[in-house]
């Protein structure tokens, strides 16, 4: 008999190459934001992939980039301390666009971090056969010892069973650190936060993401047997909260109703949200409310 594996993987890359995606995929849980916005994934989220014989934890972290308020320094931070501090990790390429030099610069600070490296070139249903067999090309030449490459599709499954096949190959034995049946180490109040993030991302523009976040103030349990999330949607200015709350509130009613039914699906039972917009200049840059936004 074999002993377990397990250990954390560092998901690293460049922003918006598909690093949340690919962790909601292998996890089979939506718990980390997604959206077509860079700089969607803020702090770190642990999600569990059970093995038979092994764990793998994933670790969903920002895209690498160069710091320029309090909020990315944080983020690019996470990253840093995650990669000194993991098991193995995961080098995600984009297959729709051509290696570049942000790509590059990730693939070193991985090489140099010693750990074992999967290259995953995510969105093959969109980059054609040639750009796919430039990144695997490029990709040998970064990371000449690399465990393994994948050319998957997150978004559709796509050779997705192969590369969780090979996570069990570079961890090392040790004990499952989740639970069966548990797959992160995210509160309700972090996800509840993460997944109205989201929704908002997906349909605010330019300026708006960057100078939006969710502040969860209660979840309380319901009579039927939910729970009753309130929540605040901060923003910069009083024109981005004109953008967020919409026409008549219908922007803010949206974003709601769809969060409302992730969070059902996410946690199991009936969810009620009340949303709320709030105006709170430069938060970004403000230390203590970082704090108690967890970032
Ligand atoms: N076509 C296609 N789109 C994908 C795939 N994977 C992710 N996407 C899309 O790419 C965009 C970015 O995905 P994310 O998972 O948020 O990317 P990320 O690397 O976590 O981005 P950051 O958190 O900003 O660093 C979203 O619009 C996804 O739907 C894929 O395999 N194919
Ligand atoms: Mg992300």
């Amino acid at each position: 008999m074999s002993a377990y594996r397990s250990g954390m993987v560092a998901l690293a890359g460049r922003p918006n190459v598909g690093k949340s995606t690919l962790a909601n995929a292998l996890s089979g849980v939506h718990l980390a934001a997604v959206s077509p916005r860079p700089q969607t994934t803020r702090r770190r989220i642990a999600m569990a992939v059970h093995g038979d014989d092994w764990q793998a934890v994933l670790l969903d972290i920002p895209g690498f980039q160069t710091p320029r308020d309090g909020l990315t320094r944080r983020m690019q931070a996470t990253v840093d301390d995650t990669l000194a501090d993991c098991d193995a990790a995961v080098l995600m390429l984009n297959a729709e666009e051509a290696v570049g030099g942000g790509d590059r610069y990730i693939a070193e600070r991985v090489v140099a971090s010693g750990l074992p490296v999967i290259v995953v070139v995510n969105k093959c249903d969109v980059g054609d056969p040639g750009a796919i067999a430039r990144a695997v090309a490029l990709a040998a030449e970064m990371v000449p010892r690399f465990h393994a490459v994948h050319p998957v599709s997150a978004l559709t499954g796509d050779g997705l069973e192969a590369l969780r096949a090979s996570l069990p190959e570079v961890l090392p034995e040790g004990p499952a650190y989740f639970p069966e049946g548990i797959v992160t180490d995210q509160s309700p109040d972090e996800v509840a936060a993460e997944l109205i993030r989201e929704q908002a991302l997906v349909r605010l523009r330019q300026e708006v993401p960057h100078s939006l976040a969710v502040q969860v103030d209660d979840i309380t349990p319901t009579r039927g047997g939910g729970v009753r999330v309130e929540a605040v949607i901060l923003v910069e200015t009083e024109s981005q909260k004109g953008i967020v709350v919409g026409k008549g509130g219908a922007m803010i009613r949206d974003i709601g109703t769809a969060a409302r039914k992730a969070l059902a699906v996410a946690w199991g039972y009936e969810t009620h949200l009340d949303l709320f917009v709030k105006v709170r200049r430069r938060w970004r840059d403000d230390e203590s409310m970082l704090d108690r936004l967890g970032v």
